[in-house]
């Protein structure tokens, strides 16, 4: 090698180094930009179930706002539901519905699936509405979409809406008798 071309050996070297920078850069860096982060799922008009008063519950039954985003399956709104952890049969939780204004409507709600869940039945204003909801699913926890209640007359003011756990499917999971909800609609008819 004569000595005129000897400089040249270091932007060689200096090159070859900014390729390994560059690749372990990339390297590093990629699984963080690839990471799949699920879309925000978006219900309009809903009422989040964990964001609802609750107005009374049976002794046994305890609730809490779980946090849904480690869910692998199913979407939830602002990624909770409310949990309801019923111990028993006839276990129940009562929460307080406003409505500004009195007319027809559509009662949807939308709730969750698990292995462990029970059967649960509404109650709007002390009358049953809509069939029982079995909310047992063999897979993982997921959600059920959109179920309809009914349509039904609201006097303006407080309505109270009941859940009341009634019973299990016989493949459930212990405890049995868990639910959750993710929201409901109130759609004016
Ligand atoms: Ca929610």
């Amino acid at each position: 090698m004569s000595a005129d071309q000897e400089p040249k050996a270091l932007p060689y070297i200096e090159g070859a180094l900014l390729i390994v920078f560059v690749f372990l850069g990339a390297f590093f860096t990629f699984p963080y930009l690839t990471e799949k982060t699920k879309p925000v799922f978006i219900i309009p008009g809903l009422i989040e179930a964990e964001n609802l008063q609750v107005r009374g519950k049976s002794p046994n039954l305890f609730f809490q706002i779980q946090p849904t985003k480690d869910f692998p399956n199913g979407s939830w709104t602002k990624d909770s539901h409310m949990f309801g952890m019923a111990d028993r049969m006839d276990d129940w939780i009562e929460f307080s519905l406003p409505i500004s204004q009195a007319g027809k409507a559509r009662l949807n709600v939308y709730l969750t699936r698990s292995n462990d869940y029970g059967i649960i039945q509404f109650l709007l204003n002390g009358k049953k509405i809509g069939a029982p909801v079995d909310l047992w699913t063999p897979d993982s926890v997921t959600d059920t979409g959109k179920i309809t209640l009914g349509e039904f007359d609201l006097p303006a003011g407080t309505s109270i809406l009941r859940i009341e756990v009634t019973g299990k499917n016989p493949k459930n999971e212990s405890p049995h008798y868990f639910f959750g909800m993710d929201g409901l609609v109130i759609e004016k008819i």
